[in-house]
């Protein structure tokens, strides 16, 4: 296998991944400015399918008209030159000193009303070169102090700026759906719609909700110390994985933007597993930042690694789903079990079966061994490639 990435394996990055200069709290960039056009080139060169933005990736804040649509021409002609797409785009609502309380919650409200405005002109350009996704990460929707934000009060106001945004596609005939991006902290102390289940349960108070859906991040769900497949599952089971950003993560820190693979390998490895044998068909989408003691090479590297991670967790996962050995541990395991309704003979079925709690084996029940080790060593086994 040389793991050479295609287009049809659908990888995308973000502009602000490879472009990202390494400008951090700490330290001034390391690297510099990346022209966009050589970000899709090189891109495209790698084997990625597609390349997204924030709108001042691309476009840089306070940018003239005319500025503008040079940028967008060269942009485009790079595009159609190597046939690379743009699956997604989303809006920056969090570098300018404006948006220093947030966009859609700032308590603000001329900030509020520059913020939607921000998105709804980036929205028309996303659907314009292409993309059906719209990602909404509220970067600044939060707070460090709990007199400073009526938490409620900025939900009522979040769900009337998605509300709004879905009224303007629907208007517009737009084929784009908004996938919200849960993050528990970083930059804000407390960031709101902090986890995928936050995000999953503020979509159904919203009037359209078939227009929204989540964009998890390996990163974010990990730095709350949850699991990220198991979101990634409900996400799917939902209905709402609309899109996501792949990268690394090694426990409860910062958001470290490491190359996909580079943190948990095991989450990664269950997650591939997952997207992949449940028929996810949208963007592998990597957001991750090539880390800062890199120069152009490195970063490509990094790139190319977070492509080469995947297809190699994507034939892992492969060969421990095909191996005959696993198929007997995962019935030595019972897991097919859990895909048998629980009462197909209903709730009076269920009230009168004796053998159900009268006449139940408590103690061998009890007693009776799950068998899922053996099937985890096999996992290991397979990620390891021995
Ligand atoms: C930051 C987020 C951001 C979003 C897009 O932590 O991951 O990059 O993906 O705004
Ligand atoms: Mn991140
Ligand atoms: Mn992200």
């Amino acid at each position: 296998m040389n793991y050479q990435p295609v287009p049809e394996d659908k990888f995308s990055f973000g502009l602000w991944t490879v472009g990202w200069q390494g400008r951090d709290p700490f330290g001034d960039a390391t690297r510099a400015v990346l022209d966009p056009v050589e970000a899709v080139n090189k891109l495209a060169e790698l084997g990625a399918w597609g390349i997204t933005f924030h709108d001042d990736d691309l476009i840089p804040f306070g940018s003239s008209e005319t500025e503008r649509e040079a940028v967008l021409k060269r942009f485009r002609q790079a595009l159609d030159a190597t046939g690379m797409t743009v699956p997604m785009a989303t809006t920056n609502l969090f570098t300018h000193p404006v948006f220093k309380d947030g966009g859609f919650t700032s308590n603000d409200r001329a900030v509020r009303r520059y913020a939607l405005r921000k998105v709804i002109r980036n929205v028309d350009l996303a659907v314009e070169l292409g993309a059906q996704t719209y990602v909404a990460w509220g970067g600044r929707e939060g707070s460090e102090s709990g007199g400073a934000k009526d938490v409620r009060l900025a939900l009522d106001r979040m769900k009337e700026a998605f509300d709004l945004l879905g009224e303007y596609v629907t208007e517009q005939g737009y084929d784009i759906r908004f996938a919200i991006e849960p993050k528990p902290n970083e930059p804000r102390g407390d960031i709101l719609l902090p986890t995928v289940g936050h995000a999953l349960a503020f979509i159904e108070r919203l009037e359209r909700p078939e227009l929204y859906g989540v964009n998890p991040e390996v990163g974010h769900e990990q730095m709350a110390g949850l699991n990220f497949p198991h979101g990634i599952a409900q996400a799917m089971w939902s209905g709402k994985l609309f899109h996501l950003d792949l990268n690394g993560q090694t426990g409860i820190k910062y958001d470290q933007d490491l190359r996909f693979g580079a943190g948990d390998v095991r989450g990664a490895f269950w997650l591939v597993d997952l997207l992949e044998r449940g028929g996810y068909q949208g963007p592998r989408h990597f957001d991750f930042k090539p880390p800062r003691t890199e120069d152009f090479e490195g970063v490509w590297a990094s790139a190319a690694g977070c492509m080469r991670n995947y297809l190699i967790l994507r034939d892992r996962a492969a060969a421990f789903r095909a191996d005959p050995a696993v198929q007997e541990a995962l019935r030595a395991a019972r897991v097919d079990e859990l895909g048998q309704p629980t009462a197909a003979d209903g709730l009076a079925g269920l009230l009168a079966d004796r053998t159900a709690f009268e006449e139940f084996d408590v103690e061998a029940a009890g007693a009776r061994g799950m068998a899922f080790e053996r099937l985890d060593q096999l996992a290991m086994d397979h990620l390891l490639g021995v």
